[in-house]
């Protein structure tokens, strides 16, 4: 997909939002989510200079030590929401429980987020990100509820995320909608729309396979057997240790991302709400697919799972359907 902007002619966040979104309170509150990637992204670059490295000294929802960036950049993200007007219920990596917008300022919108995701990269500045899925309540009355956010995944409405590498990215589709990729020009402080209706290549792309072999001793044979598989057949291993820039490279080049269940963690490392959700949301809109594996005794369509707690965490196995297929092939074959 050619690239659409030029130095003389681009459209911008909030121009593209106006012209493809008919309701106000989704545009205002894709637009702040905008604003806070900015936000966040600034902090990001600046953070060797602020003194903004390091870490805050407290500890998050999963008992993970918080940076002072990860602090930060949720302050952005909450504040942005709270402020839009939009939102009723917020779910953040960083909070142990769900932020319920006071009735005064609530919308109809949930947001659930990883502010800053991967962020035990953001020291030696590897790239990092932010991820995102939104629901619409379904409760009655302006005053969210959790029930609002626990749903499946067939449920939400918008899903992106925001890539903090050379180029700040934000890939974003709207359900059953186009994948829209808009590249941050700090000059003008605005995201310009760079790509519509991305695409993973066809065929699969490029032979790559990404995930922490240091688990390795850890996975269950079907997952021994598929990356024995890709090292056979003489994939590339690629391994940023972001879930945003190693999902943002398989849907560009090709190729898949696993972090499987393991007999250390039963249920995956990943988050279901605000990493496997919006990932596989985008994943399945640019032709890909995104499942579980052997989950709870079946193989699972990832955006099929209906989660009972904001921070479950589930396996993911997502990428081209040529090589998410072969790990699901040995999972059938081992089943
Ligand atoms: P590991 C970052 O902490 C994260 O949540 C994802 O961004 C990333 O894919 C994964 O965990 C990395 O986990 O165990 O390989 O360090």
């Amino acid at each position: 997909v050619e690239n659409i902007a030029s130095e003389s002619d681009f459209k911008t966040l909030t121009q593209w939002l106006m012209a493809n979104t008919k309701d106000l309170e989704l545009t205002v509150l894709m637009a702040q989510l905008g604003l806070a990637c900015k936000a966040t992204s600034r902090a990001c670059a600046k953070a060797g200079i602020a003194g903004l490295f390091g870490m805050y000294g407290s500890e998050n929802s999963s008992g993970d030590e918080q940076k002072k960036l990860d602090v930060l950049s949720n302050d952005i993200f909450v504040n942005a929401l709270v402020k839009s007007g939009s939102c009723c219920v917020l779910v953040s990596e960083e909070n142990e429980e769900p932020i319920i917008v006071p009735e005064e300022v609530a919308g109809r919108f949930c947001v659930a987020f990883d502010p800053l995701d991967g962020s035990s990269n953001i020291d030696c500045n590897v790239s990092t990100g932010t991820i995102f899925a939104v629901y619409e309540k379904v409760s009655p009355g302006k005053l969210g509820t959790v029930k609002d956010i626990l749903r499946t995944g067939n449920d939400i409405v918008a899903a992106g995320y925001c890539m903090y590498g050379a180029a700040t990215e934000l890939v974003m589709c709207f359900k059953a909608g186009k994948v829209e990729r808009f590249a941050l020009d700090p000059s003008l402080g605005e995201f310009v729309h760079t790509h519509s209706n991305v695409k993973i290549p066809e065929g699969g792309g490029k032979k790559i396979y990404s995930c922490n072999e240091g688990n390795s001793l850890n996975w269950d044979e079907s997952i021994k057997s598929s990356i024995a598989f890709f090292k056979e057949n003489k994939y590339a291993a690629r391994y940023v240790g972001s879930m945003v820039s190693d999902v943002h490279r398989t849907i560009l080049y090709g190729g898949c991302f696993i972090y499987p269940a393991d007999k250390k963690s039963p249920k995956g490392k990943l988050r279901v709400l605000y990493e496997g959700f919006p990932m596989a949301l985008i994943v399945e809109a640019v032709g890909g697919v995104a499942s579980t594996g052997m989950f709870n005794g079946s193989i699972q369509r990832m955006l099929d799972l209906v989660p009972t707690d904001i921070h479950e965490r589930c396996p993911v196995i997502l990428g081209c359907p040529r090589d998410v297929e072969i790990v699901l092939s040995y999972y059938k074959k081992d089943a």
